[in-house]
């Protein structure tokens, strides 16, 4: 969003933003998520202003509005290894992992994510948290896959390796996820099944935790999980698809208040955010 006032969608140079035609399907995520991807590239070039704004002066929030956040789990050896490790319940990671039907949940509705520089949470009623770095799919209303951001999915492993069955509970909380910084355009990135990620954490100046995975260990294409995804479900303001975590910590490593969270994807950029405990009615 350039600057004080209306969040507005704009068009991100090197340095400079240029913000679409706030009447034009452009003036919403929900608008542009509406155009077939055939349609896109020349509403992006027409409905784009010639003023400019300086970048560095813009607040940037979530690149949503209205759309549900889904996310996918068990999509790398990494995170089936994780949760056989904290789980009561291992096998079900294992069959899951090799099933024929992928793991989809509903991850976050628009107001239970936080934008760049904005604060996740961890749980009052939870004793080990992590962020989970993935990859994040921009879908429009037609199921084509317009776009890629970077996605926090932040997640409880004490409630969720108590019993699988607390996953909502775990997953799905008031910011309990991270969605930015920018959405870079599928024909801005050539092969989105070979993307770097890394994961940084920050803790009292201190790097505490370093990572990184890369996209071709995803044991499934993005295909097939959107098409999964719009099995039973449609999504006419389109949808946000997190790819599943690659990277997770060792067990000794839970995260604390006032940690930052750095994600970075190659192509996409950096999504930091800090991190609060929220202790409601614990
Ligand atoms: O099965 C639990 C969810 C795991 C997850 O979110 C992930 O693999 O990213
Ligand atoms: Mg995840």
């Amino acid at each position: 969003a350039p600057g004080p006032g209306q969040p507005a969608i704009g068009w991100l140079e090197s340095e400079t933003i240029r913000p679409f035609d706030a009447e034009s399907p452009l003036g919403s995520i929900r608008g542009l998520l509406g155009l077939p991807l055939a349609d896109l590239a020349d509403a992006l070039e027409r409905h784009r202003s010639a003023d400019s704004v300086e970048a560095s002066t813009a607040h940037l929030l979530a690149p949503i509005d209205e759309q549900e956040v889904w996310a996918c789990g068990v999509t790398y050896r990494r995170s089936r290894d994780a949760r056989m490790e904290e789980s009561t319940q291992k096998d079900v990671y294992d069959l899951v992992y090799e099933a024929e039907r992928p793991e989809l949940f509903l991850k976050a509705t628009p107001r239970r994510v936080s934008g760049p520089g904005e604060a996740v949470a961890i749980r009052g009623d939870s004793t080990w948290d992590v962020p989970e770095p993935e990859l994040a799919l921009i879908v429009n209303a037609h199921r084509e896959v317009v776009g890629f951001t970077i996605g926090n999915d932040m997640s409880s492993r004490s409630i969720e390796g108590e019993n699988p069955l607390y996953l909502p509970q775990a997953k799905v909380y008031t910011a309990c996820a991270a969605v930015g910084p920018a959405i870079a355009l599928t024909s801005e990135v050539p092969d989105p099944h070979a993307l770097r990620i890394e994961l940084m954490i920050e803790r009292a100046g201190e790097v505490v935790f370093r990572g990184d995975t890369s996209t071709a260990e995803i044991h499934r294409s993005f295909d097939e999980l959107v098409s999964y995804l719009h099995r039973g479900n449609t999504f006419p303001e389109g949808v946000v698809l997190m790819t599943g975590t690659g990277i997770v910590p060792p067990d000794s490593f839970t995260l604390a208040e006032g940690d930052l969270v750095h994600i970075t994807i190659d192509g996409i950029g950096t999504l930091t955010n800090p991190v609060m405990r929220l202790d409601i009615d614990t």
